[in-house]
């Protein structure tokens, strides 16, 4: 079993505003569990958002998803909802392009993502252009704290995200300590002598399924965590066909928080 500090303990020593928000809010609301509401409609999200609020850290959305999007239809009722229920919102954007193009897909067109996003991802495959892109539509677009997730490997089956280019991935992060808050990815890359706290985001977690039969592969909750994770990703586990979102919302958030115990107090 790996050991980690605390959620409150690193929540204090991060070097990073939005890390330390959601770690504060973890250890809070005793929930490291972010539901990928990858919905369709406006109405059908921000229902199911409302619904889990409760039980949940962070939404993660995939904006560019919903059919009838609208800026002050979809985001301002979302940022609402993240005030009233406190969460952080997360948009898996994955962005893979030069730093100038991420730059502009980042703050501009509809989405206008780093205005209201406190956390986006991307991917390492363009080179570390990316990162500095990023910051700077970050820090041209809003004052709010901005926070950048690598991807380091995905959950899918036949990824080519690993060995070598996993580990450039991980080089990459470290070239910003403030900005990169850590890894979507299967388990954790240590750093911690160098001064690294990298938060460790999952998906690709279910309790029920194995798969999708799209490539999908689902991992226990406990798996996740005995390789180093600290923050499940759940999406249709949690609400796909059949399922009461607030039961498995309750459900995943307490087997999340056992997991997270489990870890640090053994
Ligand atoms: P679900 O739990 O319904 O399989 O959804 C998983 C979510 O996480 C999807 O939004 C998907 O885009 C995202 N995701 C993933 O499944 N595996 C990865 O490695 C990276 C992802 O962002």
């Amino acid at each position: 079993m790996l050991k980690k500090a605390s959620y409150s303990e690193r929540a204090q020593h991060h070097k990073s505003e939005v890390a330390k928000k959601l770690l504060t809010l973890m250890e809070e609301k005793k929930s490291n569990l972010c539901a990928s509401i990858d919905v369709r409609s406006t109405s059908e999200f921000l229902t199911l958002v409302d619904k889990l609020g409760p039980f949940i850290c962070m939404v993660k959305t995939h904006i560019d998803i919903i059919d009838d999007f609208t800026y002050d239809g979809t985001i301002l009722p979302l940022v609402e909802l993240s005030k009233k229920h406190k969460f952080l919102i997360f948009e898996d954007r994955k962005f893979a392009d030069i730093g100038n193009t991420v730059k502009a897909q980042y703050s501009g067109g509809a989405f206008k993502i780093a205005k209201w996003a406190d956390i986006t991802n991307a991917h390492g495959v363009t080179g570390s252009g990316i990162v500095h892109g990023l910051k700077q539509a970050a820090s041209e677009t809003t004052n709010e704290p901005r926070g950048l997730l690598m991807l380091a490997e995905l959950s899918s089956k036949g990824s080519l995200a690993q060995g070598e280019y996993t580990q450039k991935t991980v080089e990459i992060a470290k070239e910003d300590k403030e900005f990169i808050i850590g890894f979507i990815s299967q388990r954790e890359f240590g750093g911690y002598d160098e001064g690294y706290d990298w938060l460790i985001m999952t998906p690709g977690v279910g309790l029920d399924e194995k798969g999708d039969g799209l490539g999908q592969q689902y991992r226990t909750v406990d798996d996740v965590f005995s390789t180093g994770t600290d923050l499940i990703i759940v999406g249709r586990g949690l609400f796909g066909k059949g399922r009461d979102p607030e039961a498995e919302g309750r459900r995943y958030q307490d087997a999340g928080w056992k997991a997270y115990l489990n870890r640090v107090n053994n």
